[in-house]
């Protein structure tokens, strides 16, 4: 093995997960019904008709699982809190029992030197507020600080780290701008909405938490640094264009209390932005969560030809056209590929966070990376040498951002497990330990043993 450089004292070590793709346990001690449990239960969403019904079991077994996490040596663990366990409805008091199975989590945790990182939202919206809108309804950022409360009251003593949002650029994208996820709208650019009421949630969530918690409070993005693929002005317009949109729009408004400019996009006036709400958006975080897979390489749009037939892909590239978005999509060749097809580009990592500290300046909090990993095809007996090299290159490329000055104090692993990868079921999978979906039964992979060896020699 070749042993990583040494990382700053103090350094945050984890595995990240989220509710619905590992908990299953969907019907049990008065969880009410996610988006997510609705969208599965249409023909035709999420490949092989999978859902999260049972997923990884981890409500029940999740013993077991802190107990892989304390073998591994890891000292941290990012796991979120599925909304309607706690409020069935989306609203009212809280149901104990749902905050008992977190609470039971966090000791046990904290029993075995597992800092908690707790989400408080990873896509599971209550499907009762969905049938009022959803995020497209400005009273779900009430509702959804409502809930941080009602969970800060219980655990804010025992969480040290509190992250309102994961990825809200996905989350408005896929479920409300394409449909491909929960739950299911396809709105295009008209769900700009949603995006603004996702982090007015966010803003409206961290002075509920202040009054609750002295943990630190974060927002978890999903960043890709943007190549430009050719040389003209138009395909530099698409890629700054692009760039505002996967990049920008959900890190201006909660850094430099403004959004971006989304002129390329047609959009001039956000009318859904009352007074006030840029203020509370940008309260002062402790940590801002930086999520990294790959880069992305776009042009100006020109009707690429897309080998290989139609697929879920092209049928989104080809609404996104129809709507005059002014990009396009370009292939990253020359690099090795995940089991998703995702370009693997450990620089990327490097280049993002100097990018981020450089786009930022003082006001960028220090940052945690809060997921980054890879789907292989894997089962136990393969050597699962891609994801070793996978977290191998990218924890170089960490450091050498940290060795550059940028301030970043931990990393976790997307995934603890092998889960319900949303509208790919369980086809892909991202974990260090891998996953029997018939018998639930855990094998932990060579990265698995890779990553305890190197958590070993920071020691
Ligand atoms: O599984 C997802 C996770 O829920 C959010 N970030 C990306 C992961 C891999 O696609």
């Amino acid at each position: 093995m070749n042993v990583l450089p040494r990382f700053p004292e103090g350094f945050l070590w984890g595995t990240a997960t989220s509710a619905y793709q590992i908990e299953g346990g969907v019907n049990e001690d008065g969880r009410g019904a996610s988006i997510w449990d609705s969208f599965c239960a249409e023909p035709g969403r999420i490949k092989n008709g999978d859902t999260g019904e049972v997923a990884c079991d981890h409500y029940h077994r999740w013993p077991r699982d802190v107990e892989l996490m304390a073998d591994l040596g890891v000292n941290a663990y990012r796991f979120s809190v599925a909304w309607p366990r706690i409020q069935p409805e989306g609203r009212g008091p809280a149901d104990a029992r749902g905050l008992d199975f977190y609470e039971r989590l966090v000791d046990a945790l904290a029993e075995r030197g597992i800092a908690p990182a707790l989400t408080l939202y990873h896509w599971d919206l209550p499907q009762a507020l969905q049938d009022g809108g959803g995020w497209m309804n400005r009273d779900t950022a009430h509702r959804f600080a409502e809930y941080a409360a009602l969970v800060a009251d219980r655990l804010g003593d025992r969480v040290p780290l509190w992250i309102t949002l994961n990825e809200p650029f996905v989350h408005m994208t896929e479920g409300y701008g394409l449909g491909v996820h929960a739950p299911g709208e396809a709105l295009l650019l008209d769900a700009l909405p949603a995006a603004h009421h996702l982090l007015l949630g966010h803003g409206l969530a961290v002075p509920a938490l202040r009054e609750r918690t002295r943990g630190q409070v974060a927002i978890t993005n999903n960043y890709s640094p943007v190549w430009t693929a050719g040389d003209s002005a138009a395909d530099h317009a698409a890629a700054t264009a692009f760039d505002a949109l996967q990049n920008r729009l959900f890190t201006d408004p909660v850094l430099l209390g403004r959004y971006p400019d989304l002129s390329a996009f047609g959009v001039t006036e956000l009318p859904f932005v009352q007074d006030g709400d840029l203020a509370t958006i940008s309260a002062p975080l402790d940590r801002i969560g930086v999520n990294y897979y790959s880069p992305t390489s776009v042009g100006a749009p020109r009707s690429l030809a897309r080998p290989g037939g139609p697929s879920v892909l092209s049928e989104v590239q080809d609404r996104l056209e129809a709507a005059g978005m002014p990009f396009e999509d370009a292939p990253i060749e020359g690099y090795p590929v995940t089991a998703f097809d995702w370009p693997v580009v450990p620089d990327g990592l490097r280049e993002l966070l100097t990018q981020l500290r450089d786009r930022y300046g003082d006001g960028l909090p220090p940052i945690l990376i809060t997921e980054n990993g890879c789907s292989v095809r894997d089962e136990p007996a393969r050597p699962d040498q891609e994801r070793i090299d996978y977290l191998d290159g990218h924890l170089r490329a960490l450091h050498q951002a940290i060795e550059a000055g940028v301030d970043v104090r931990g990393y976790f692993v997307w995934s603890l497990l092998d889960n319900f990868e949303w509208a790919e079921g369980f086809d892909q999978r991202f974990g260090l330990v891998h996953v029997d979906f018939t018998t639930q039964v855990r094998t932990p992979k060579a990265s698995y043993h890779w990553l305890r060896d190197q958590l070993q020699a920071q020691r």
